[in-house]
């Protein structure tokens, strides 16, 4: 069966699935008819296929990964796929174990100077989180998606002082405040094809929102990619500042609320790439003269292990050479470790941006 935007749903794939020529994912690199014989018919213990969990790259050629977990279990019954796609993107081996580590004291990354300040707009630090008593996203019943927001919405009314806030059912927001909130990098875009094939976005927007404190300095996703995304953010390059919100936060919450994590893969996440401290932290910095060297720009990302994205989220092309420049390891490192890749590669390419 060859695959691709013609699929309609995970039950299409009927037979092993072959990729157009040119196709990178890893789901293509790894799914063997070995691996598709043993697997094609199993589901999770919360009853999420293996073909639901291939399904988004699959459908989506262009996926870089391919594929998403429907709970905790999936990374279990499907490991002989999940493995290989995680060692490859993490270089995390079966049988390592993944060290947390959040102490905002231990970052080692000294102020900016004056002109390499100026290149930053924004610094922005997420983790993703999933309840543990539930499936992941892709496999949540309605019903269970509602108990999720509610909780949610139980743990984020108990933050105090500067992260005190309001929660926004989605459903609650107006258009004009709800483009406003995206185009002001807030909230998070709707209708994204890899998380419609999952089936993450069914019921859309039933039981989504977004929970933030006053200044919009820290914001609590609900129920998108994941079920709680913790977000600390603000304009300018203050790294320590953003982190210490963050860790104080994730500190507090952990007392609130029990997530799912395990020794090996860390924090549990839909999908593999955020596994671990399913943390990203951003910049969004302007480098009009690098920007334009395409080559040489990627191998500096490349040398640091940071990616490069555009400044409208995942999958965007960038306007005005700003980027979104963030580390591209999870698993396998600490928060504290992760944090200083991107310090050490945005540090790089603001050096070489002011030689050229
Ligand atoms: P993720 O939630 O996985 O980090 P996206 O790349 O989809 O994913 O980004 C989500 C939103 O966060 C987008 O609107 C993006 O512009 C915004 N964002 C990411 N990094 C920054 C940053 N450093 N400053 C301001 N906004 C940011
Ligand atoms: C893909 O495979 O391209 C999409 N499913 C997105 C995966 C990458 N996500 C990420 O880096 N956070």
């Amino acid at each position: 069966l060859v695959v691709g935007s013609h699929l309609k749903q995970a039950t299409d794939l009927v037979s092993f699935p072959t990729f157009p020529a040119g196709t990178k994912s890893l789901l293509s690199k790894y799914l063997t008819p070995e691996i598709w014989a043993k697997l094609h018919d199993d589901k999770d213990k919360h009853g999420y296929t293996f073909k639901q969990a291939i399904f988004s790259g699959c459908q989506n050629t262009d996926s870089g990964i391919g594929v998403y977990a429907g709970s905790h279990d999936s990374y279990t019954v499907f490991a002989d796929l999940f493995d290989k796609i995680i060692e490859k993107y993490h270089g995390h081996q079966k049988g390592a174990k993944h060290v947390s580590d959040m102490d905002y004291s231990k970052l080692q990354c000294p102020p900016f100077q004056e002109n390499e300040a100026a290149f930053i707009k924004s610094t922005r630090i997420r983790v993703g989180r999933n309840l543990a008593d539930y499936p992941l996203g892709p496999g949540l019943t309605k019903e269970q998606r509602k108990e999720v927001e509610q909780k949610v919405v139980a743990a984020v009314n108990s933050f105090e002082g500067e992260l005190a806030g309001k929660y926004y059912a989605l459903t609650s927001l107006t258009e004009e405040e709800r483009k406003q909130l995206i185009e002001d990098h807030f909230l998070f875009k709707e209708g994204d094809r890899f998380l419609e094939a999952c089936g993450l976005n069914r019921e859309w927007p039933d039981a989504r929102g977004i929970f933030h404190n006053n200044e919009k300095s820290f914001l609590v996703w609900v129920n998108e990619e994941d079920q709680l995304r913790i977000i600390s953010m603000q304009q300018g390059a203050d790294i320590g500042a953003v982190f210490t919100r963050l860790s104080k936060a994730c500190t507090h919450i952990e007392t609130v609320a029990k997530f799912a994590h395990d020794e090996h893969l860390g924090y549990i996440t839909s999908c593999p790439t955020n596994l671990g401290t399913a943390l990203r932290a951003s910049v969004h910095i302007h480098l009009p003269k690098l920007g334009a060297l395409k080559e040489e720009f990627q191998a500096i990302a490349d040398k640091f292990h940071v990616q490069i994205r555009g400044i409208h989220g995942e999958h965007t092309e960038t306007d005005d050479h700003v980027y979104d420049i963030s580390n591209k390891r999870r698993l396998g490192f600490s928060e504290v470790s992760l944090i200083q890749d991107m310090y050490n590669g945005v540090k790089a390419m603001i050096e070489k941006e002011l030689t050229l």
